[in-house]
């Protein structure tokens, strides 16, 4: 097949799931076309089947904001026909499934959609009164919805008060590339004393409660030779720089700031930790997950569908940062019961989100939408 595929290539869970899932569509032999306003991260080494059609957009001195709604519907109808795609698959709602409609207006109706909801589309912007009549017309003129977890599907009929039946597929990990790796080389720099290391990775936005890791490697810290590494870039981040001044954690605590390919560096971890306050699917959990690393969360939105509570780590309300520290201490302090959590994490990770069969769950949509 002809895939068209859109995304935010910038840092981000929405774009590092659409450009895994276009290579791996191209290794099964269809033609990927990526239709963006950047060259996507993850897109890394040249494949004979993919293809980059960047959408570039200019500033004009009669529009306030440049035109990339616009200017993006067009080059999407512009692939569609000169690569005769069959389908244009959009990652992000706002404004991806309304550029995506344009454009198949201007094509015809031969050319389908389908659009992945990933959380903030709906859980952010969907709330909006100013977009969330646009949002739900983009929805309802897909010709297949997707998104990442029941909850969010939950989460859409209601706030959107759509109809559309709304298909469930999950995130998915590649085990070719997370695995557990033999990092002992740089456990020896950041833990040199054989310290335990807790991770976090994210864009430090307030939805990400970064405040709560601080609170939670504090008393960790108290109980167990402990460092934490902080991986990504965001605005929280100069707060955070602070809290961590404030409890005198700077010795303990290393910014790596921001890292395009977190495969390596998350066998570094004992401990993942993702205390967030909205996550429709939480991808770094699954990564880490995959590298043998139980995670300690917060039970907002698909969370609990992807870390299973006493099995692959624990979970608790959102900003009860004491019982989260409470589970990271018994969880490190025993290590029979941390080898049957990492242990299950890894087989959690593969048994229900392997790269294999979600990529075959797309393929079986798309399939089933061109036959319409
Ligand atoms: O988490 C973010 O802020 C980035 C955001 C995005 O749109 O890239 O991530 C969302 O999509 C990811 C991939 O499906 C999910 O794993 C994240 O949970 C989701 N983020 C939120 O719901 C806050």
């Amino acid at each position: 097949m002809n895939i068209g595929i859109t995304c935010y290539p910038s840092l981000g869970g929405s774009g590092v799931v659409a450009t895994e899932l276009g290579k791996l569509l191209a290794e099964r032999g269809h033609n990927v076309h990526f239709i963006t306003a950047g060259m996507p991260f993850r897109l890394g080494q040249f494949h004979p089947n993919i293809f980059f059609h960047e959408v570039e957009v200019n500033q004009y001195d009669v529009f306030k904001h440049p035109p990339y709604d616009l200017t993006l519907a067009n080059r999407m109808a512009q692939v569609a026909e000169t690569e005769k795609l069959d389908l244009l698959h959009v990652h992000y709602a706002v404004p991806h499934a309304l550029c995506a409609y344009l454009a198949k207006q201007m094509v015809g109706d031969h050319l389908k959609i389908m659009t992945t909801l990933h959380g903030t589309d709906i859980t952010v912007l969907g709330y909006d009164p100013g977009l969330r009549d646009m949002i739900r017309f983009g929805i309802e003129k897909s010709d297949i919805v997707t998104a990442v977890s029941k909850d969010l599907i939950r989460e859409t009929k209601e706030v959107l008060q759509v109809d559309k039946p709304i298909e469930l597929v999950y995130n998915f990990v590649d085990k070719r590339r997370y695995s557990k790796k033999d990092v002992h080389e740089w456990r020896a720099k950041f833990a040199p004393q054989g310290e335990k290391i807790i991770m976090h990775i994210s864009n430090f936005r307030p939805v990400k409660r970064v405040q709560d890791v601080v609170m939670i490697f504090r008393e960790l810290h108290k109980k167990v030779p402990s460092k934490l590494i902080l991986i990504g870039e965001g605005p929280e981040q100069s707060s955070i720089r602070q809290l961590i001044k404030e409890n005198d954690l700077c010795e303990d605590v290393i910014f790596l700031g921001k890292q395009d390919d977190v495969a390596e560096v998350l066998s570094l971890a004992d401990l993942m930790i993702l205390p967030s306050e909205k996550e429709s699917f939480g991808l770094v959990a699954l990564e880490a997950m995959a590298c043998g690393v139980p995670v300690i969360a917060s039970n907002a939105g698909g969370l609990p569908e992807v870390v299973v509570h006493g099995k692959s780590g624990f979970l608790c309300e959102i900003g009860e940062t004491d019982k989260m520290a409470h589970f990271a201490i018994q969880l490190l302090s025993d290590e029979e019961m941390y080898q049957t959590f990492s242990d299950e994490a890894l087989r959690r990770s593969q048994e229900k989100f392997s790269h294999e069969q979600i990529t075959l769950q797309y393929e079986a949509l798309y399939y089933k939408l061109c036959k319409e």
